[in-house]
């Protein structure tokens, strides 16, 4: 066990002589942008890049907050990312839900280097295409024959499936020295009038082997290529939200997978905003509960600690981090504040990246630095 929690201290450390926490500014200004509102951030910690998402627009600034690049011209919706340092890419969820589409954005980070790229046409995006949550997305769970498209109060979409938002890289569930995957979280609907949508659903991908997937966004047609089905999918009980996970962070630091959310509306549940999972803990073989017909699946626990709802048996915090949360290492974060501002008659949209630390506390377990 010794040489287990060395090694973990060496990865510690190893994190550290990349950029100190403790040199990143406390906050990074991601500009004001005619386009959505923000959706998550990334970060490249060795280069100093950060980068926001604007829902139809991915911009990348230095760690002072000057734009060095965007990219543009989204027909989709850009949701959370994350920065693979293994790779040098950041990667993101984009959803087409007329065409039914779901992907895996990857862009060519290093090629971001002036402002307004196109999204297509300078190959900057390349997608993997995602069929497992295509297929719960498009189910037609009452069986009428008909699939009722992109609307909350219908008992179509498998467990409420809206598409995919939350994503971030981290070892494989109940592994914390595991093997580096890719997780990416379905977007929930709220529907007070289900049972089936009271699971946060985590897909984790192996994606070394993507290369042979990625293809260029085409927006007028959709390609389809992708993996047949994910390495693991997993669920986490947490009472229905709005809209699922809309930032996830695998934190090395506390070995928590971070789930921000936009609170529920069931009153039967405590509709935290906050939830961990721990990520050494495996996951367990169980009945997914609230499904039409018994099923079983992979089962996730949610990290003790927090508040306690004894009732529903679900644990959560208080934190708003739907607007991007990223781990830097040490039991530091920087957390998206969305904003608005009023330029020449156009509201525009803002993001603040604010630094944060962990501090365990009940009921919000960070504190604002500085
Ligand atoms: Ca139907
Ligand atoms: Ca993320
Ligand atoms: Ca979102």
């Amino acid at each position: 066990m010794t040489t287990v929690s060395l090694w973990g201290e060496c990865v510690v450390r190893s994190h550290f002589t990349v950029g100190s926490p403790t040199d990143l500014p406390k906050e990074i200004y991601g500009g004001a942008w005619a386009a959505g509102h923000v959706q998550g951030i990334a970060i490249d910690q060795r280069k100093g890049f950060m980068y926001f998402s604007f829902t139809n627009l991915l911009v990348k600034t230095d760690l002072k907050g000057n734009p060095v690049g965007s990219v543009t011209g989204f027909t989709g919706h850009l949701g959370d990312l994350d920065f693979n340092a293994k790779d040098g890419r950041v990667y993101g969820s984009l959803e087409y839900k007329a065409q039914e589409s779901f992907y895996i954005a990857i862009f060519d980070a290093d090629r971001i280097t002036s402002m307004n790229m196109d999204a297509q046409s300078t190959g900057i995006i390349k997608t993997v295409y995602l069929k497992e949550v295509v297929a719960d997305y498009v189910a037609d769970m009452n069986g009428d024959g008909k699939f009722d498209g992109n609307v909350a109060n219908t008992p179509d979409h498998r467990y409420g499936c809206s598409g995919i938002d939350g994503l971030s890289f981290g070892p494989e569930f109940g592994k914390k020295h595991g093997k580096q995957k890719l997780t990416v979280a379905y977007g929930i609907y709220s529907n007070l009038e289900r049972q089936d949508n009271d699971h946060q659903v985590l897909l984790q991908y192996d994606i070394q082997q993507w290369k042979k997937y990625e293809r260029p966004l085409t927006e007028s047609a959709p390609h389809t290529s992708g993996p047949e089905q994910a390495d693991g999918k997993y669920f986490a009980f947490t009472g229905n939200t709005t809209y699922g996970v809309q930032n996830l962070d695998y934190d090395e630091y506390t070995g928590n997978w971070m789930m921000a959310v936009y609170k529920g509306k069931k009153p039967q549940f405590p509709n935290y905003s906050f939830f961990m999972v721990n990520g050494d803990e495996p996951p367990r073989n169980g009945d997914i509960v609230g499904q039409p017909r018994p099923e079983q699946g992979k089962l996730l626990t949610l990290a003790p600690g927090g508040l306690q709802h004894d009732a529903s048996g679900v644990r959560g915090w208080e934190f708003t981090g739907e607007y991007g949360l990223i781990s830097l290492g040490g039991g530091r974060y920087y957390v998206s504040k969305a904003g608005t501002v009023m330029e020449e008659g156009v509201t525009k949209q803002t993001s603040h990246a604010q630094l944060y630390g962990w501090t365990g506390k009940t009921p919000t377990p960070f504190e604002k630095v500085g």
